[in-house]
């Protein structure tokens, strides 16, 4: 079996911080503040974050945000609270969301504010979570709104009970969790549900065997995990299954040497990056999903990720267990 190519995912996630203008920049280039999240997080995950700018990207990150609030995928974009939460992780990386760590401390408690109350105004009568102002409802949004308040202290000022209440609303037979109540159970959603019950303290309302049993089934011969059954195995579902199965505590259900194998085999081992599956075109996407799912497979020279908040350990243990 090959092995990770580590230094070569360093010098393709530099060179896609870099890159404005190719195919793949132009496609993600309404998702750059998630591609930060992603491209800085694999550094991270494999130790090499001090080799950027940090004064470059933090600045850069808080001129996408708007008066609202939120934050846009680029500058001059619409805000949405996708954004928001990668804007929110990688000030966490950066341990940029201390205020006592940074200049202009009114100016920063400010900014952390009008996240929190921006987020607060999403929620709906339901419990439920909006994206934006223009109101699409989906339990992504939830998990979303939860990891970010949770991340910032500021659980309390939502309807926690009923948050959790709609996020079980979406609960299938299948044991699984799909983005509104009747929707079809999908390893992503799946994921955020979890993860949402998971960082409020919530997993008991979770039959644990049972979904346990929908995700494991997942896997497929060559080793790689599918979303959804008879669809084709996807390195990014290494993660929102994988994810998935260690927060309910059922990740010995599936065969990690083969789940290793099939993410290695993934690898661009010339020039660097992960594709979503062997002989692909890599992307920064897949890349960030490799790693972290090798991570989650406590893979040697990976640092550990958590699976709920989807940011490295030590980092959580800094922002959540520090105060
Ligand atoms: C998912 C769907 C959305 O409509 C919006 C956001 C998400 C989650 C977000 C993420 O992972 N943030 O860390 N996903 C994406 O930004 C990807 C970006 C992408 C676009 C095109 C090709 C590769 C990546 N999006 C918007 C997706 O829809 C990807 C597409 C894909 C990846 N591999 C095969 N197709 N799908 C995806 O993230 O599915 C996981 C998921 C689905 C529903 C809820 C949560 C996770
Ligand atoms: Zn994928």
């Amino acid at each position: 079996m090959g092995e990770l190519v580590a230094e070569k995912h360093v010098q393709y996630v530099l060179a896609a911080e870099k890159r404005k203008d190719d195919f793949e920049s132009v496609l993600m280039e309404h998702l750059r503040m998630n591609g930060a999240y992603w491209g800085l997080t694999t550094l991270d995950l494999l130790g090499k974050l001090d080799t950027v700018d940090v004064n470059e990207v933090v600045s850069w990150v808080m001129s996408c945000q708007h008066e609202s609030g939120g934050f846009s995928g680029n500058v001059g974009h619409d805000p949405h609270i996708l954004y928001t939460l990668s804007a929110v992780q990688v000030l966490a990386l950066f341990n940029k969301l201390d205020i006592i760590d940074v200049d202009k401390k009114a100016c920063w408690i400010l900014c952390f504010l009008t996240i929190m109350l921006d987020i607060v105004n999403l929620q709906n009568e339901d419990g439920s979570f909006s994206g934006d102002i223009w109101g699409e409802v989906d339990t992504r949004f939830s998990y979303i709104a939860i990891n970010c308040l949770s991340i910032l202290h500021h659980l309390d000022k939502i309807n926690v009970e009923k948050a959790m209440k709609y996020i079980l609303s979406c609960k299938n037979m299948d044991g699984g969790f799909g983005c509104t109540p009747g929707g079809e159970s999908h390893a992503g959603q799946i994921f955020c549900c979890v993860a949402a019950l998971a960082i409020t303290g919530s997993l008991d309302l979770v039959d644990k065997d049972l979904l346990g049993w929908w995700l494991c089934e997942r896997q497929v011969k060559s080793g790689g995990l599918n979303g959804r059954p008879e669809k084709l195995p996807d390195v990014c579902y290494s993660w929102w299954v994988l994810s998935s199965l260690i927060m309910i505590d059922r990740v010995h259900w599936i065969n990690k040497e083969k789940l290793i194998k099939f993410i290695l085999d993934c690898q661009d081992t010339e020039n660097g990056g992960i594709s979503d599956r062997p002989d692909d075109a890599v992307d920064i996407f897949h890349t960030y999903f490799g790693v972290a799912g090798l991570s989650l497979l406590e893979y040697p020279g990976v640092k550990p990720i958590d699976p709920a908040y989807a940011l490295p350990v030590d980092v959580v243990n800094r922002i959540i267990f520090s105060k």
